[in-house]
């Protein structure tokens, strides 16, 4: 599918043979969502080594059309009123370059239950939350090589098991908060009311990105407050032996003067990195700034690159397992595109596999011209290297406009029918001993 761009599967199949073997793949027993989101964080591990690593998890609703007589055993999402499944995803990005080291782990199900029961609804909701704090917890063995961790998630995350559990030697969590909380200790004071009565430390004028058509680009002036607060274990918590209380930072940043007709912004953020400095306290509304790297890989696997959303796969079972592929190929996507001039000075292994080295390697000189521009400028075995290979077979001239996301597409098309060829060859080499 990374090679295809679309996972359409009409178009998947270059003939209906190859259709129903993308069909019969997704499908098959043997294959699992599981065994492949295992599979996403395998160029991970070493990719974050002695990084400092935002490791930043999102859920996204991934909608497929269905009619009342073939729901196709999708699950409602949305407000009841879509099917589709739901896929939670945990990114690692470099604090402090900002570069996309790949995908950590998560999980894509299919929600089977339609009872509509409060308690049942209640119950799966607790179920479905744990998400959070379990994703974290597997997260630190796939992350242990890093420097240091920050686990961050939006307001859905913040729930109390997640300060109980996450924290640890290296790994740090930064969540924004999802509603007021109850402070330890005597007092009336909650988190909302301390972050109010906190002064104001520090003004900025920040651009913000585009987020969606209703939330366009803009530049927002900023008024930073922050703290050291105490939050207490709630009071309906059902597991007693998470900690009574939990000390925390709180930084609160919020827009004033906000445009007419704009909701103004305003991030509360909770987290367990000591906070004592201003410079500090911006780096963690920066470093929570790079959640949009999440987000932007949810667009890229649907409408703005893959087309996730369109898949005429037939069944519940099939659609997870095609969905936990999309997000791996989209994460390659967008590392390719931002390593293409190099400015991280990633390794091609942080994208490819040694197998794959190998033929970009026996590739680079059959693509490289007479002139210089048309030589391979970056270091060999680099990120930067494979992708101007990679860029090079998807027909970019070396001259102009640098590749895009579409070029890259059809340049991995190419890489990996010429990968499978160069393969079959090698291993029919080893295979067959004429005497
Ligand atoms: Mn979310």
């Amino acid at each position: 599918m990374r090679s295809s761009k679309t996972v359409c599967l009409h178009r998947l199949g270059k003939t209906r043979g190859d259709e129903l073997g993308a069909g019969s793949f997704f499908n098959n027993k043997k294959v699992t969502a599981g065994r492949i989101v295992e599979s996403w964080s395998q160029q991970t591990r070493a990719a974050v080594t002695g990084r400092h690593v935002l490791a930043i998890q999102d859920t996204t609703e991934v909608h497929f059309a269905t009619k009342p007589k073939r729901r196709r055993g999708l699950g409602r999402c949305g407000h009841g009123n879509a099917y589709g499944v739901l896929a939670h995803v945990m990114m690692a990005v470099d604090a402090d370059s900002e570069a996309c080291l790949g995908l950590v782990g998560g999980q894509v199900w299919n929600r089977k239950s339609t009872v509509t029961s409060p308690l049942r609804k209640r119950a799966l909701a607790d179920r479905e939350s744990r998400r959070w704090t379990e994703t974290a917890v597997q997260a630190k063995e796939v992350l242990s090589a890093a420097a240091m961790v920050t686990v961050i998630s939006d307001r859905e995350g913040d729930i109390y098991p997640t300060w109980g559990r996450v924290p640890g030697e290296n790994v740090h969590v930064l969540n924004r908060v999802m509603s007021d909380r109850r402070l330890a200790g005597e007092t009336d004071a909650t988190l909302y009311t301390v972050a109010d009565s906190f002064p104001v430390a520090s003004g900025a004028l920040i651009a913000l990105r585009a987020r969606s058509p209703a939330h366009a680009a803009r530049q927002a002036r900023l008024e930073l407050r922050f703290g050291a607060v105490e939050i207490a274990r709630p009071v309906n918590e059902k597991d007693r032996d998470l900690p009574a209380r939990a000390k925390l930072w709180l930084v609160d940043v919020r827009e004033v003067d906000a445009p007419e007709g704009v909701e103004p912004l305003h991030w509360r953020l909770l987290t367990t990195h000591d906070v004592s400095d201003i410079a500090t306290a911006w780096r963690i509304v920066d470093w929570y700034r790079m959640r949009w790297w999440i987000e932007q890989l949810f667009r890229v696997s649907k409408s703005q690159g893959l087309g996730l959303e369109e898949s005429q796969l037939g069944t519940a079972d099939g659609l997870v397992k095609l969905s936990a592929a999309a997000m791996k190929a989209a994460c390659i996507d967008m590392q390719l595109v931002q390593e293409r001039d190099g400015v991280h000075g990633l390794a091609a292994s942080v994208v490819f596999t040694e197998m794959d080295i190998v033929t970009i390697t026996a590739l680079n000189p059959t693509l490289e011209g007479k002139t210089v521009r048309q030589q391979n400028p970056h270091p060999p075995r680099s990120l930067a290297w494979a992708a101007w290979v990679i860029a090079r077979l998807g027909s970019w001239h070396c001259y102009g406009k640098p590749p895009g996301p579409i070029t890259f597409h059809r340049g991995i098309e190419k890489f990996h029918a010429i990968h499978e060829g160069f393969s079959l060859y090698a291993n029919l080499q080893r295979e067959v001993r004429i005497p």
